[in-house]
């Protein structure tokens, strides 16, 4: 496959609600979309990197550079390309794992729409529809994210991830429990605890929580380990992953028991996959997380999550849950679950009125 023209769309898309996390509030979504033509069909791929450096250390504005600078020039130089040499021609970049997962997941969506083949094919789902669930934000109040969790308990999901941070945690988790004693629930710290918190954090023992992700820093497993050892609830690690060897060192050290897998911060689809096999092989949960993507990076997610191995609802809530309205066809939730899309590549295509709805620019990267 040859690559004829790649642009940059950038966009922001408000937030129905603020989205906080331990690591800040957020009101939109600062967008970044790989657009490539190529002579087999064009392809979409979304950077999950976020506004600032606050989830981890790539934000979007770098990734754009980077992009433009060095990995869509590094593949348009190959005469011939294929999905699965997108990361051999741009691995001389050191990190910006997001853009390098946007640049891949261009290059497939235009192979898959030149075979007519779905990316859950391709990458060797098993399923039409995936479980999901719904991750609730830091509130003012404990009646104010009990009234969140009531919302999505309407809409269907039967699984609810909770936001914690040192200052809210045991006690707004234990009102949620006690309000919703059936409800699959689970919190997320984002590595906001120091490790003088693990006995603090070992009353989240008592609350039936199906895991507890990332509660230290992300080059801590030692703390994650310790914990683990304290607590009869599952460790799970987000920050800490990020190649299937890190996979291997935190499973080795008994630091998590189940694994969160992000397109955007392994880096790439491909990369994703191989963690699946690696964590199946070895009998470990994965489950997919999300970084508020628009339709498109939600499409990869949601073709990635209809692999067998994973076993937990995926963070991947309707479109709505975020949204006014998507960029892409909207993701809609029923009974907790979601529809994977069978078209061609993502299985999802750009809506150009909703992109200059929300002011997309598009820089045209490559020549024509
Ligand atoms: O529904 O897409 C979603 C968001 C799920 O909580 C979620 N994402 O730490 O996992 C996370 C968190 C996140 C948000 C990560 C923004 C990075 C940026």
């Amino acid at each position: 496959m040859r690559i004829e023209a790649a642009e940059i769309v950038r966009l922001s898309m408000p937030l129905v609600r603020p989205f906080r996390t331990s690591f800040g509030a957020q009101s939109h979504r600062d967008v970044l979309l790989v657009h490539l033509l190529t002579d087999v069909g064009e392809g979409w791929g979304e950077c999950a990197a976020h506004e600032g450096p606050f989830y981890n250390d790539e934000f979007v504005d770098a990734s754009d550079i980077v992009l433009e600078r060095w990995m869509l020039p590094a593949v348009f130089e190959m005469s011939d390309i294929s999905g699965s040499e997108v990361a051999t021609a741009i691995g001389h970049v050191k990190g910006y794992a997001a853009a390098k997962a946007a640049t891949e997941m261009a290059v497939i969506d235009a192979e898959l729409h030149g075979e007519g083949r779905s990316l859950a094919d391709y990458l060797g789902g098993d399923r039409d529809r995936v479980e999901v669930g719904v991750s609730v934000g830091i509130t003012d109040s404990i009646p104010q994210l009990l009234e969140a969790v009531r919302g999505y308990v309407d809409q269907s999901y039967r699984r609810v991830k909770l936001k914690i941070e040192p200052g809210w945690d045991i006690e707004p988790v234990r009102a949620v429990r006690q309000q919703f004693k059936d409800l699959a629930l689970q919190v997320d710290a984002n590595a906001s605890y120091s490790p003088t918190a693990i006995g603090h954090l070992t009353q989240l023992d008592r609350l039936d929580l199906l895991m507890i992700e990332q509660p230290f820093a992300a080059d801590d497993l030692g703390a994650h380990a310790q914990l683990s050892s304290l607590i009869s609830t599952p460790i799970c690690l987000d920050e800490s992953i990020l190649s299937t060897r890190s996979v291997i060192t935190a499973l080795d050290s008994g630091a998590c028991s189940i694994v969160n897998i992000k397109v955007g911060r392994v880096g790439g689809l491909l990369e994703a996959k191989r963690i699946h096999d690696l964590c199946r092989s070895r009998n470990v949960d994965v489950w997919c997380g999300g970084m508020l993507e628009t339709g498109i990076g939600r499409a990869a997610n949601v073709a990635l999550a209809s692999l067998p191995g994973f076993t937990y609802p995926g963070d991947i809530s309707g479109s709505d849950r975020y949204f006014e309205f998507d960029i892409t066809e909207p993701f809609v939730v029923h009974d907790s679950e979601i529809d994977v899309p069978t078209g061609p590549g993502l299985g999802v295509s750009v809506n150009e009125a909703a992109l200059a709805e929300y002011g997309a620019v598009r820089r045209a990267i490559l020549p024509l």
